[in-house]
């Protein structure tokens, strides 16, 4: 018992040295109280233990600014290059093939479609024919590149005719299909498409995501394309995104390997295959900048 306790009576005293024993961390006096209305009853002390409280309180701050760190960590967007697949899709030498792309309204769709038809037309014997999977005015979308490139331009706006249109494209070795935008709510397109991708088992179905949409968007859209059947991605808009980490960590998480980038909205020169260093140097530039 220290000093100032002297003062005090024995209850009071064993109730404090009680106290002590149970809180030898320390503890706060709340409330004297006797157990009777007698000043010989026994007293009874209500006490809060210091140490605890603090040291509770002081684990708990030391949780909550580790979960801030780590949740600004993952806002960070500390992206692994390492854990990105990548593709290189080629067309096949001998067999005709059909390359589906798909996306929501506006990402890029038919931009990819034209990108890739300047970029491999003429290129190691391909010759490239373009499928438009909607109507009229989607496929006009096409027309003038068509043109412009002599490619023959066939439009498809029912699901149940597109194998056949396909097969009228027969004499091209490599078919371009351009499907219109479909966002994850728009369930009626989806499963249009889905019919139109069955009928046609296309050899690479692309899904088309633009880099500077919105993270949950991103990934609501990479789930609905899979669902229809996506073997592999085209990233566009990349010169547009403010940051690159949250649409490669969508596409990441899904395992789906990229295989194009577009960087502006040129036809040909700003959509290229995918490169590890391309993908690296992104995020090293992230990192920097972090
Ligand atoms: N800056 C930039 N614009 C792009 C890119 N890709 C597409 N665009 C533009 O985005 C708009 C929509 O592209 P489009 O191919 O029509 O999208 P779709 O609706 O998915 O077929 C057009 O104005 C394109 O020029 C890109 O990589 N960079
Ligand atoms: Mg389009």
């Amino acid at each position: 018992m220290t000093e100032p306790t002297r003062c005090l009576g024995r209850s009071e005293r064993d109730a404090l040295q009680r106290a002590h024993a149970r809180h030898p961390g320390g503890f706060e006096i709340l409330e004297w109280r006797r157990s009777q209305q007698s000043r010989k009853a026994p007293v009874e002390l209500l006490v809060r233990p210091i140490g605890t409280r603090a040291s509770m309180a002081r684990t708990r701050l030391r949780l909550l600014a580790s979960v801030t760190a780590l949740r600004a960590q993952a806002a960070e967007g500390r992206f692994d290059p390492g854990s990105l697949r990548t593709v290189t899709v080629v067309p096949s030498s001998g067999a005709r093939e059909v390359w589906a792309f798909l996306g929501a309204p506006g990402s890029g769709v038919t931009r990819v479609v034209c990108g890739l038809a300047a970029r491999l037309n003429g290129r190691d014997r391909c010759n490239v024919g373009l499928l438009s999977a909607g109507d009229e005015t989607h496929a006009n979308d096409l027309r003038g590149f068509a043109d412009a490139l002599g490619l023959p331009l066939h439009a498809s706006p029912r699901a149940a005719d597109i194998a056949d249109v396909a097969a009228s494209l027969g004499h091209r070795s490599l078919v371009l299909v351009d499907f219109p935008g479909a966002g994850p709510r728009d369930g009626d397109r989806l499963g249009s498409h889905a019919r139109a991708l069955q009928a046609l088992a296309p050899q690479a179905v692309c899904a088309v995501l633009a880099a500077d949409a919105d993270e949950a968007a991103l990934r609501r859209q990479l789930e609905v394309s899979i669902r229809v059947g996506a073997t592999c991605v085209a990233l566009t808009r990349v010169d547009l995104a403010a940051r690159l980490e949250p649409v490669l960590r969508v596409i990441a998480a899904t395992g789906l390997p990229l295989a194009w980038v577009g960087h502006g909205s040129g036809t040909s020169s700003d959509l290229a295959p995918v490169t590890s260093g391309w993908i690296e140097r992104v995020c090293e530039r992230h990192h920097a900048m972090a």
